[in-house]
Formats: C-alpha cells, sequence, structure tokens
C-alpha cells in the first residue's frame, strides 16, 4: 500500500513512496532600509528603544513600483536558518543543552550519527557570514533564537544567560550595520533539556509552567533584543515538532506511542494534541506580552510560522475533494483555525473526540487574532484520497491515522534529495489561495527550498534543479499576488547556508550555499547568483 509522504519524514523509511494517481491508494513597510536609516537605528538601538518598525518603514519605497522580477518593489525577499541546525558552539556562551542536543547524541537517532555541535559554526564565523549576506544582496533574515542559548536552568527554572543574550545582540548590531532586517523566531524545535526533564515541558496535560517559562523567555528576548527586530515568530512549524517529536518520535525528543526509554514522555494518540494546545497557549500569551508592554515602544510584528503541504483531491470524487479539505484542516487548520476562531477545526473535533483538548474561554480570548501576519512554510504538494468512515488510512495511529486519508504524489513530479519532497510548483499558489480564504491580514511565505541532489562543492555551483524548483514556486507566488490578489508581501527561501538538517544530520542540503563541513569553506550555488541578480535587485 502506498505511504503518505510524511510517514517518511516520520519514519526515515526511503523508497515506499508509490507514485501517481494510478498508484493511488515585520515586513510589510520594513521592506527596504536605507544605509542612513540603519546607521540611525544602531544608534538608538544602542541607546536601548529604537521602534524597529518605524525606524524600519520611513524609507519604505512606493508600493506600486514592479520590479523586473515582476514583484512589487517593497516585496520582501529574504532567506532563513535555526539556531541549532547552524550555530554550534554547543557550550560556547554557556550555552546549555536542549532536547536536540539529547536527542541527537542518542545511537541511531540521526542519520550518520550527526549531531549539532559544530553544523555551520555561525557561532564562531558570524561576521563572515553576515559579509555572505550582503554579497547577495540580502535585506531580510529570518533566524531563531536558541533558548538554552539565551537562559539557563538554575534547578528551579530557567534564568538570563548574558553571555549567550551578548552573543545575539552583536549579531543584531551586525545585521543592521550591513543593513539587513532581521526576523527573529523564538522556537525552532529545541526546548531546553531541563524543562523537558523538570518542567512537564509540551507533553504534559495543561502544562502551565511551561507557559510561564515561555512567556519568562519570550519577555527576555524582547527586553533585550526587540529594538533590532522587526518581526517576531513564537514558534515555527508546530505541526512539524509536535508530530514528529511526540507521535513518530523520530524527532527529539523521541516521545512514541510505546515508552522507549528516550525521555520522560510517551507519545501516541494523546500527545499530539496535548502538545498542539499547550504550544497554543504558549503562542498566545507571548503575543500577549508583546503586545500590551512591547508592540508600542519597540514598533515590530508578531506572529506565526505555520507548515503545510498543499493538498490536491486524487480524483475528482466528492469524496477525495471532502478528504483533500479534511487533510488541510487537519494540517494547517490545527493550528490556524485556533488563531482565527479559538477552537479546533470541526473535522478534528469530529475524528479525534475526547482526546481533544478544549481551551477555556479565557485561553480563547487569547488566542483569536493573536498574528499580527501569518508566516507559511511550504515545500511540496500531496494528491489525497479518502479511506472509509472507520478506517485508519495507511498509519495505525496518531495524528495520521485520525485523517481518514491516504496521500501519496503526482506522476513525474521531480524528487528531491529528501524522499518527502517533490517539486510541484502549483501547489504553492493553491495553498496560498486557500489560506487567503480564511485569513485576511498579511501572508509571508517563510520558508520555501529544494532538498539538492547535489552533493560536492563542484556538483552545487551548477545545481540547475534547486534553480528550476526556486523559479517555478517564485512565479506561483507572483501569480497567487498579481492574478488572485493574495495579499502575499513576503518570500524567505530555505536555506542561506546548507545545515543540520534534523533527523538527516547534514545528508541533505537546502542551501543556497553549499557547506564543506570539514573546511567549512561555504560555495555559491547556482540559484545564489539568481537570487542576487533578480531578487535582491529590483
Ligand atoms: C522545515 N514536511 O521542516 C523546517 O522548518 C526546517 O528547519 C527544515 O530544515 C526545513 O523545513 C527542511 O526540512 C520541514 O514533511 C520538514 O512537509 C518536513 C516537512 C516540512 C517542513
Amino acid at each position: 500500500m502506498p505511504t503518505a509522504p510524511y510517514a517518511l519524514l516520520h519514519r526515515r523509511s526511503a523508497g515506499r513512496l508509490t507514485n501517481g494517481p494510478a498508484s493511488a491508494a515585520a515586513f510589510g513597510g520594513l521592506a527596504v532600509i536605507s544605509v542612513s536609516l540603519v546607521a540611525l537605528g544602531v544608534l538608538t538601538a544602542s541607546a536601548g528603544h529604537t521602534k524597529a518598525g518605524a525606524v524600519l518603514s520611513a524609507n519604505a519605497v512606493e508600493a506600486n513600483d514592479t520590479c523586473a522580477n515582476g514583484f512589487p518593489a517593497d516585496f520582501v525577499w529574504g532567506l532563513g536558518t535555526a539556531a541549532y541546525q547552524i550555530e554550534g558552539g554547543w557550550n560556547a556562551t554557556n550555552r546549555s543543552p536542549s532536547i536536540w542536543d539529547v536527542f541527537s547524541h542518542t545511537k541511531g537517532a540521526v542519520a550518520g550519527g550527526d549531531t549539532g555541535d559544530v553544523a555551520d559554526d555561525v557561532i564562531h564565523r558570524w561576521r563572515d557570514d553576515i559579509a555572505l549576506m550582503s554579497e547577495l544582496g540580502l535585506k531580510h533574515y529570518r533566524f531563531s533564537l536558541s533558548w538554552s542559548r539565551m537562559m539557563s536552568w538554575d534547578g528551579h527554572s530557567m534564568v538570563p544567560n548574558e553571555p549567550g543574550i551578548a552573543w545575539y545582540s552583536d549579531f543584531l548590531d551586525g545585521l543592521l550595520e550591513a543593513g539587513i532586517t532581521a526576523h527573529v523566531t523564538l522556537y525552532h524545535w529545541d526546548l531546553p533539556q531541563a524543562l523537558h526533564e523538570h518542567r512537564g515541558g509540551w507533553h504534559t496535560p495543561d502544562n502551565e509552567r511551561i507557559l510561564t517559562e515561555f512567556e519568562a523567555y519570550a519577555t527576555l528576548a524582547f527586553e533585550r533584543l526587540g529594538s533590532r527586530v522587526a518581526t517576531w515568530f513564537t514558534f515555527n512549524e508546530p505541526w512539524t515538532f509536535t508530530v514528529s517529536g511526540y507521535s513518530a518520535g523520530n524527532h527529539a525528543p523521541g516521545c512514541v506511542p510505546a515508552q522507549s526509554g528516550r525521555g520522560p514522555c510517551a507519545g501516541g494518540d494523546v500527545t499530539p494534541y496535548v502538545v498542539s494546545t499547550n504550544v497554543l497557549n504558549a503562542h498566545a500569551r507571548a503575543v500577549a506580552v508583546y503586545r500590551t508592554r512591547f508592540a508600542a515602544t519597540l514598533g515590530g510584528r508578531i506572529s506565526i510560522t505555520l507548515n503545510c503541504e498543499f493538498a490536491r483531491p486524487l480524483t475528482n470524487s466528492a469524496a477525495d475533494a471532502a478528504a483533500a479539505e479534511r487533510a488541510l484542516q487537519f494540517w494547517l487548520g490545527w493550528w490556524l483555525e485556533p488563531l482565527l476562531s479559538g477552537d479546533y477545526p470541526a473535522a478534528m473535533r469530529r475524528n479525534v473526540g475526547e482526546r481533544l483538548p478544549s481551551f477555556s474561554p479565557e485561553q480563547r480570548e487569547l488566542l483569536i487574532g493573536s498574528i499580527d501576519l501569518l508566516g507559511i512554510n511550504h515545500y511540496s504538494t500531496h494528491m489525497v484520497r479518502d479511506v472509509a468512515d472507520g478506517e485508519r488510512g495507511d498509519a495505525s495511529s496518531g495524528w495520521e491515522a485520525d485523517q481518514h486519508v491516504v496521500a501519496t504524489f503526482g506522476a513525474g513530479w521531480p524528487q528531491a534529495a529528501s524522499p518527502w519532497q517533490r517539486s510541484y510548483p502549483a501547489g504553492l499558489r493553491g495553498l496560498l489561495n486557500w489560506v487567503a480564504a480564511r485569513y485576511k491580514g498579511d501572508i509571508y511565505v517563510t520558508e520555501n527550498g529544494w532538498s539538492c541532489n547535489s552533493f560536492t562543492a563542484a556538483a552545487a555551483a551548477a545545481d540547475q534543479e534547486q534553480l528550476d524548483y526556486y523559479t517555478g514556486y517564485t512565479e506561483q507566488v507572483r501569480l497567487a499576488l498579481v492574478e488572485d490578489g493574495v495579499p502575499v508581501r513576503g518570500y524567505f527561501g530555505w536555506s542561506l547556508l546548507d545545515n543540520f538538517e534534523w533527523a538527516d544530520g547534514y545528508s541533505k542540503r537546502f542551501g543556497l550555499y553549499y557547506v564543506n563541513y570539514t573546511t567549512q569553506q561555504r560555495t555559491p550555488k547556482k540559484a545564489a547568483a539568481w537570487w542576487k541578480e533578480t531578487r535582491s535587485a529590483c
């Protein structure tokens, strides 16, 4: 039987995916900043209270200017990374372990036994990497903070870790000096291990302790770094770390239904929904803090980045159309619907039943409208068919089974190195339209990129496939904007550098720059030149 693409992500069972229908089973307004305003920003930033948004938006170009690439002149073009994937410096700046340090050091957890101990060594090479961004003409950079670098465990709770805060502060100053606007994620999957072990982590029902810790962390980040940050994202892809970390168990902290001995948690049919409820409540609390205490003085915006692979019905049957819609509700609606209406989607209430927690009236109030814009990460599309009511699709339990669908790829879609990714550019346009029908604010594509089939510096420098992916997908973004009127305001490619690709270790490469992990040399891929010529330039 066909295997759902996301099942491959969970189980790393490459090669089992079937092909084709026959087998079926702070952005906006922050776009352009001049060097002089950046200099001003630096000066006021060190004084402590720059209005990040106001300063950055003061020189925005006219929105109706169109560039040679067909996008408005104020469209935001950026690249992204995440702390554990690039920083290295596992114990530099007095950093303490996160669940990813423990997981990657667990035998058999990551391909090749790879860890993020050194990664791209950005912790030491950051000045050179900012120079690299400048060389590319980059104006916007999205990265994440490591909670366990920003704070340390004192035996009771997390407390500020000054050397770590200083590192991020210097890095943000470096970006400002280079005229690069910062978009910062608080949580890109790296929970401090102490909070997982001693404070119930995300997996404990109604865990007020983790909400309090997250709120304190967010407050610290806003206070100490917020003057130089245009957009905050509370969480990156809660879907991925929830399903992979707390149901399938192939991401940290490795919770699986049958306790594996990897940590103090059990995954399964209930845990993913416990996790989602804690994470959504933590998001809402951090947004409330930003809005009440910081937004007016700092002028930035705050949101979340949600990922979703688009779902197309496999056949034109009504049942498959409903299945595709259900798949989108389970993947994206799971997170988006509570942020818009304060509750999980009806399709989830129906299929998950009493395993799906409720939000209290107070929690609903905090959740509703708790995004100033929406970040969408997207990589591929699935062809989805219905399975009869009561059946469990091709998974035996958990989130996958609860959807009552089977997902495959379309015939002939180019295969990326990662088994879960194939290229189908029109899926991004479809997804953006699906989102715009539900959410009326500004949308940013906060991740999109290709798992390259080039594995040497020379092959990477000539990688046409990655370039084809970028030209194809960005054209669909343009069509969504220009033809469909979707308010998509920016696009962030994933990623600036090849990096630690989670359970795949260094075996998968999404960078615009190829990284030699022995020498740490960075080599531009073909798409980097394209980016410089057509995205950096108007
Ligand atoms: C994202 N899927 O993960 C993450 O935000 C990045 O840290 C990661 O490096 C990048 O995309 C590439 O994997 C995803 O199966 C993993 O749909 C899997 C999926 C989507 C995103």
